[in-house]
């Protein structure tokens, strides 16, 4: 998608703040963070949104979210932390390229 920015951030045409890749996801810090703490995770390919998953996604809807803790811990959330997933206009989704937020720590400036 030529107009998708976590695709040039996915490609490395954007500078993020990197915290996480491997073939297929990455991970990275929001520009706008909730918390002391706020990684976003996303697929390298475009997906929109949740709900444009299909069947053969699974695998990599497990590998977001199974990555979530481990970078919770490795960012010092040891007490836990939140995800979140906006999904469409309706669900308060701005970036239409599919990610999963991951949050924590300190005063949170925004209640999700
Ligand atoms: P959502 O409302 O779920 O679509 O959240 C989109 C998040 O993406 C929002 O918390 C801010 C973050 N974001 C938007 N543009 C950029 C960007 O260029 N770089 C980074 N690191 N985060 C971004």
């Amino acid at each position: 998608m030529n107009d998708c920015i976590f695709c040039k951030i996915a490609a490395g045409q954007l500078p993020s703040g990197k915290v996480y890749e491997d073939d297929e996801v990455l991970a990275f810090h929001d520009i706008h963070p909730f918390a002391r703490v706020h990684v976003l995770i996303i697929p390298k390919m475009h997906i929109a949104t949740l709900s444009d998953c299909l069947p053969e996604h699974q695998a990599l809807l497990g590998r977001m979210l199974w990555l979530a803790p481990r970078l919770a811990r490795e960012h010092g959330l040891d007490a836990g932390f939140k995800t979140l997933i906006n999904t469409g206009r309706g669900g308060g989704q701005e970036v239409f390229h599919l990610h999963v937020h991951v949050f924590g720590g300190g005063d949170p400036v925004r209640k999700s």
